[in-house]
């Protein structure tokens, strides 16, 4: 068995993250507030200075399962397993340390998983992390593939179809690009073997709503002002612009980790083919299963880093 690295020697001087707030060295301390933690109280070099990979879903049980299954993989123990909180004592976020992979929950929705990446970028920047890999984990809605397959996104667009991430910034629209790195794709989708009792990997452009319902076209949503005719019409244009998937965070993650020139990839399985119905029917046990396929391969990935170094 080769050895894997799980960490620098040397202590390196400072992150590799880009273009960050300049207004940060003067924040003494700095409280990360939804993580419940603070570079006062925090050694971030000691704690956090081995992380490599920040793998981050929607759930605290999924992630907790993935950090397990790291923990198996790796061959570590599961040190410290530390469950953030909010001030007020309601869970926020979750976290999970295994060696030199996070394992983080990012709630619903952009507006949750942008308060998150806020705080684990200045964590990685004061950690002095070298050249972290995010990766998002997760469950989707397919459009025109089956369910169960697993989607590695190319780009991530906004509902009006732009590779962009739009925050109102003092009263004024921003764009920030949210383009996936496509070798990181590539090399994840490699990792997938459809010769053996394995699952399908796909690559292809993914949507990302800001609504469950209405914002995805369902049928089913509370209110519904449109048709079962448009609903169909909507998603096979979205399907004939090579968009293979609705989520809800992929345009925020690849924008906010974009920005601080971090590599990331989003990778979701299938949990229900749009064209064919709205409601998630599939029996509790497939979608366990199938869940487990985005985390396969994400473990894949890590394994074979960690071992070509
Ligand atoms: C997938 O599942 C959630 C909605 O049910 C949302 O977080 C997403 O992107």
């Amino acid at each position: 068995v080769r050895h894997m690295k799980m960490g620098c020697k040397k202590p390196p001087n400072q992150s590799t993250l880009k273009g960050l707030n300049p207004c940060l060295p003067c924040l003494k301390p700095d409280f990360l507030y939804h993580l419940g933690m603070d570079t006062a109280t925090t050694n971030f070099p000691k704690v956090f200075g081995d992380v490599r990979f920040v793998c981050m879903g929607g759930t605290p049980g999924r992630m907790e399962r993935f950090a397990y299954r790291i923990m198996k993989d790796l061959r570590l123990k599961l040190s410290p397993v530390t469950t953030l909180r909010n001030m007020t004592d309601g869970h926020r976020f979750a976290l999970y340390k295994v060696g030199p992979v996070l394992c983080v929950t990012h709630g619903m929705g952009c507006p949750s998983i942008s308060i998150l990446l806020h705080e684990l970028i200045k964590m990685m920047h004061y950690a002095k992390c070298q050249n972290p890999v995010f990766i998002r984990i997760g469950t989707c809605g397919g459009i025109g593939i089956e369910p169960g397959t697993v989607v590695i996104s190319s780009e991530a667009l906004d509902c009006k179809l732009n590779p962009c991430y739009e925050v109102i910034v003092q009263g004024k629209i921003v764009q920030h690009c949210s383009k996936l790195d496509q070798c990181l794709a590539q090399e994840l989708r490699s990792l997938a073997n459809p010769c053996e009792v394995d699952f399908e990997a796909i690559i292809g452009k993914t949507i990302c709503a800001d609504d469950f319902y209405e914002g995805q076209s369902r049928l089913d949503g509370a209110f519904c002002d449109y048709t079962s005719h448009s609903k169909i019409a909507y998603l096979l244009g979205l399907k004939d612009n090579g968009v293979v998937n609705f989520d809800m965070e992929s345009t925020a993650f690849a924008a906010l980790t974009k920005r601080a020139n971090i590599r990331s990839a989003v990778v979701c399985v299938s949990v229900i083919d749009r064209i064919k119905g709205d409601q998630i029917r599939a029996c509790p046990k497939s979608v366990s299963e199938w869940e487990k396929r985005p985390r396969e391969l994400v473990s894949r990935y890590i394994r074979k880093v960690l071992l070509d170094e």
